[in-house]
């Protein structure tokens, strides 16, 4: 079309979509033209909520003339593209990090501030985009981070919830839950993309004819769709919403059918309302796999009609793109990759399946049983009809090869099998991702070791070892010390004397040799405590709880879950408030002053979990006001913990707690982000802590408990040979029981889970060797001058744990993409 404009037609637009300069004037310029216009609002009647707006969206149109150029440049090259399927985006707030990103902060700090307006004020006034449970989540918007920090051309796929994880309040002690309408005020960060809507079919039935050569062919007749419309947000991830298909409306309309219509449109925006709140757990709800067919089939087909516009031959899809299962959420996509191949573009099924196995990889984040996902083969059926038969002939096929490479061996069958054979029979998502990719990848050393061991054991003898590699997880160091620790890394860049690290984290190596340097230690701890200063201002805020930034602060922030043994935290804090009430006064001058923290959320539904949050909180009633013990204890529960919590929590901790069973965290990435900061940890061998262990050295972390190969026989030998619980843990046990904090009765559910023959996570085994842990951190911690050595020693060796490292390590090892550096002026 362009090219038949004349030429000045052309000139003219390209001179008027000349970016905007980026000197204050024009920045303050843009600012007040979003609130004249954009929000219709005069000068004078603005609070720092409307200055965010304006500011957010000055902001974003430089993002987007940027991304415009990028994408432009892109579709001339067409390289391959990776696309990351995710259902949990946990991006948090978008501002700072996109300010920062630009370089433009400090211009736009001082033009809001010559406006009348606190740049801190304004960043406070974003809500969280808190599309995700954890780490999972969290881990997904770290890598889109590094995708873009690295000019991969890359795509993240997942669903826009109008709710995301419920916000937390502790009502007597207890947990709450409300909904997180995120979307109640305008998101700038997204943009419609009315123009991408895909019709979404769901239940009907199959229809099998024979063509003119006499082969079977299936078609799936649905009953009934919904549409899925695109936004996008500025990180190159693209939502699907759910809405109503007009089409369908219309038939009904056209019964006369209004009721029923009405009901079908609100059940099609119901499909993307919610995200489910459980953190590795599986709920099974018929909700939730419309929401996974809902969002694979979208992306899917999106995905194709950017291949196809290429014209290139189908056996060419692999070499254009990969996709990226994040847990077995999304595998539905290789049964309607392959659907679509067989049933739509009629290649033959072999032909069909070796593009779809070359196409996707699969990373598996738990070994947990009650976190692998299973569907009822009737609900499914009755959702997905054709999809279940390709599931069933994948299946055949697949068993077929197995029975002629280990014969005579039903029971391996049984084991393999994507169909479990229960009542109802179950479908195994876990195997089908597995057969369904060339790649399937662990998130730490340890945990890519278990899971060819225990879960995938029989695929690896049967596929071999090379499908199953280890891709150790990663951070952002832009957000997770950049951002969110700014003085911090204003120290780090004049030390190494260039910000080079923000994007090659290896460089922190540098800083090793400025642990000798005394004048340094001391600008490097004033910091810590300027953050801890900034925390406990929070803790203030929030709990109206007094704590002072001169005592230890030990920081536990994860979702609650058994495995991570916060009961183990807070039994030990017991502990340890019995021991210094028994201490007389001289005894007492020689502790160490102890601020403990936790926070996090329970899965509504999770009954043990949620009673962990009301021991907590009981306890710290008790512990808080307890004039013996004053300022030598504290207990903090910070309510709705989340991204924009964690960047307060992260920088201030002295010492964070990462103390899950081992074998049963498959990574953990809070533990990289407390490091990175130059707080040190105490954990057991378990998920990263192992690789962090080795990268900072043993001097530098406190580590405790057994080890992964002897769990198994430790809860043996507890159930069968009666192993007696631990004496300090009995004794915290019968203070709980005699009411020091609140009524016993209680809290007897949750002590029923320790009773001998009963302790599954091990707390009972560990809990000696924790309560010594942390007796060498208060001894550690009283040596101030060896204790910020050993913190910067921290922060300086972990340039592994760069999300950076993890997606290069993806993208050479498993998608084979390379990165497409665009021009682009921005400071990072
Ligand atoms: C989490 C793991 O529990 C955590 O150890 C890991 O760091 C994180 O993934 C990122 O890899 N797993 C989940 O959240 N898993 C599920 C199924 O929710």
């Amino acid at each position: 079309e362009k090219a038949k404009w004349p030429k000045e037609t052309i000139e003219l637009w390209e001179r008027l979509s000349k970016k905007e300069a980026n000197d204050v004037e024009t920045i303050e310029k843009s600012i007040v033209h979003h609130v004249t216009t954009t929000l219709a609002r005069a000068a004078y009647n603005m609070d720092n909520f409307s200055a965010y707006q304006a500011v957010a969206l000055s902001t974003r149109d430089r993002l987007i003339s940027r991304w415009n150029e990028t994408q432009g440049q892109l579709s001339k090259v067409d390289p391959k593209r990776v696309y990351y399927l995710s259902l949990e985006f946990l991006l948090g707030r978008s501002m700072d990090n996109a300010l920062l990103n630009m370089g433009l902060k400090d211009k736009y700090g001082e033009g809001i501030k010559r406006l009348g307006f606190n740049m801190e004020d304004v960043i406070e006034s974003e809500v969280d985009a808190a599309l995700g449970n954890g780490g999972l989540g969290r881990l997904a918007a770290c890598y889109m981070d590094s995708l873009a920090t690295l000019d991969y051309p890359a795509w993240g796929y997942g669903l826009r919830y109008n709710y995301g994880i419920f916000q937390q309040r502790i009502v007597d002690g207890y947990q709450t839950e409300y909904p997180d309408y995120w979307l109640n005020f305008d998101n700038p960060w997204e943009l419609p993309r009315l123009d991408i809507s895909i019709q979404i079919a769901f239940g009907g039935h199959v229809q099998t004819t024979q063509d003119e050569y006499g082969v079977t062919r299936h078609t799936w007749i649905p009953g009934s769709s919904v549409q899925a419309i695109a936004t996008e947000n500025c990180n190159n991830i693209r939502l699907w919403r759910s809405k109503p298909t007009k089409a369908f409306d219309l038939t009904s309309f056209n019964e006369g059918n209004y009721e029923k219509s009405v009901e079908d449109a609100t059940n099609a925006e119901k499909i993307t309302s919610v995200l489910y709140p459980n953190d590795n757990t599986m709920a099974g709800k018929e909700l939730r796999l419309k929401q996974q067919y809902f969002w694979t089939a979208a992306s899917l087909h999106d995905i194709v009609r950017r291949f196809k516009k290429s014209m290139r031959e189908w056996s060419d899809f692999p070499d254009q793109v990969a996709i990226q299962l994040n847990d077995t959420h999304p595998t539905l996509a290789i049964v309607e990759l392959q659907r679509l191949l067989v049933d739509e573009e009629l290649l033959s099924w072999d032909d069909a399946w070796e593009i779809v196995t070359k196409t996707f990889a699969f990373t598996n984040h738990t070994v947990l049983p009650e976190a692998m996902e299973k569907w009822s083969v009737p609900m499914f059926e009755y959702l997905l009809p054709r999809h279940l038969q390709i599931i069933f002939d994948i299946n055949l096929f697949f068993l077929q090869k197995v029975e002629k490479k280990f014969p005579n061996d039903r029971g391996l069958l049984n084991r393999m099998s994507i169909i479990e054979e229960a009542q109802p029979q179950q479908i195994r998502m876990a195997h089908l991702a597995v057969v369904g990719s060339h790649k399937v990848n662990g998130v730490a050393a340890l945990h890519s070791n278990l899971i060819k061991t225990t879960i995938f054991k029989d695929f690896v003898d049967y596929y071999g070892e090379d499908k199953f590699v280890n891709k150790t997880n990663g951070i952002t160091p832009r957000r997770w010390l950049h951002q969110a620790n700014p003085q911090l890394s204003a120290l780090i860049t004049e030390a190494l004397g260039n910000d080079k690290w923000l994007k090659n984290l290896s460089l922190l190596k540098g800083l090793n040799a400025k642990a000798e340097d005394a004048a340094f230690r001391k600008k490097w701890m004033t910091i810590k405590r300027a953050n801890k200063v900034r925390l406990a201002q929070l803790i203030k805020d929030r709990c109206d709880i007094d704590v002072s930034p001169d005592a230890l602060f030990d920081i536990q922030v994860k979702r609650i879950h058994e495995y991570k043994r916060q009961f183990m935290n807070i039994l030990a804090v017991i502990h340890r408030y019995r021991t210094i009430k028994s201490m007389t006064a001289a005894q007492k001058a020689s502790v160490q002053p102890r601020v403990v923290i936790f926070g996090g959320k329970a899965a509504p539904g999770y009954y043990i979990a949620k009673l962990v949050i009301k021991l907590i909180n009981s306890v710290a009633a008790v512990v808080n006001q307890d004039p013996a013990v004053g300022d030598l204890l504290k207990v903090v529960f910070v309510p709705d913990y989340n991204v924009s919590v964690a960047e307060i929590i992260v920088p201030a901790s002295d010492i964070s707690q990462h103390i899950s069973t081992a074998g049963t965290e498959a990574s953990g990435t809070s533990n990289m982000k407390f490091v990175l900061n130059g707080g040190l940890i105490i954990g057991t061998l378990d998920g990263a802590n192992i690789e962090i262990l080795e990268e900072i050295g043993e001097d530098n972390i406190f580590i405790f408990g057994c080890m992964a190969h002897e769990v198994e026989d430790l809860r043996h030998a507890q159930r069968y040979r009666g192993v007696p619980m631990d004496p300090a843990l009995q004794g915290v046990i019968s203070a709980i029981e005699r009411g020091t904090f609140e009524d016993p009765k209680i809290f007897q559910p949750l002590i029923s889970t320790l009773t001998v023959g009963k302790d599954f996570y091990l707390i009972s085994a560990d809990f000696a060797s924790y309560i010594t842990a942390n007796q060498q951190v208060d001894a550690a911690y009283k040596n101030q001058e060896e204790w910020s050595k050993k913190s910067i020693r921290c922060t300086a060796n972990m340039g592994k744990f760069s999300s950076d490292r993890s997606v290069k390590e993806y993208a050479d090892e498993i998608w084979n993409i390379k990165p497409y550096p665009v021009e682009d002026e921005g400071h990072l």
